[in-house]
């Protein structure tokens, strides 16, 4: 058994969750955000058997693109006072895919 967590752009969530409950995947969507933007993406869970981690792969990047966001760096992001806060483009990937192992699973 493994877990799939797969870190998605908002805009993508609702299509790979359509993308892999209808290949019959359990799915959790988790609104959260990211660290370096501090925007909002989607994190999905997806408990599935070690032999089907390929097509949940398949299946988000079929709908998950990759594209350039603008980033405005803020005051508070820790650069030394006096650098100039200029916006620049932050290329954002289709979706960070991390696989565990599963040892249990209960449900109750
Ligand atoms: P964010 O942390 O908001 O990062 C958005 C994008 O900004 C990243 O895209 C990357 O292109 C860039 N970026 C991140 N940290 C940077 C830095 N210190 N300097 C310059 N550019 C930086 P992705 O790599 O596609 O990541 C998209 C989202 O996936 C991330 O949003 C974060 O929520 C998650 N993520 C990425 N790597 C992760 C990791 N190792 N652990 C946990 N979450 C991760």
């Amino acid at each position: 058994m493994r877990l799939v967590v797969a870190i998605v752009h908002d805009e993508d969530a609702a299509a790979a969750v359509d993308a892999l409950t209808e290949a019959r995947f359990g799915v959790t969507r988790l609104a959260t955000s990211g660290g370096f933007l501090r925007k909002g993406n989607a994190t999905l869970l997806v408990g599935t058997d070690a032999s089907r981690v390929a097509e949940v792969v398949r299946r988000l990047t079929r709908v998950c693109r990759t594209r350039e966001e603008l980033h405005v760096p803020s005051a508070g992001e820790g650069l030394p006072s006096g650098m100039l806060l200029a916006p620049f483009e932050v290329q954002v990937g289709g979706a960070t895919i991390f696989v565990l192992d599963v040892r249990e699973v209960v449900r109750v």
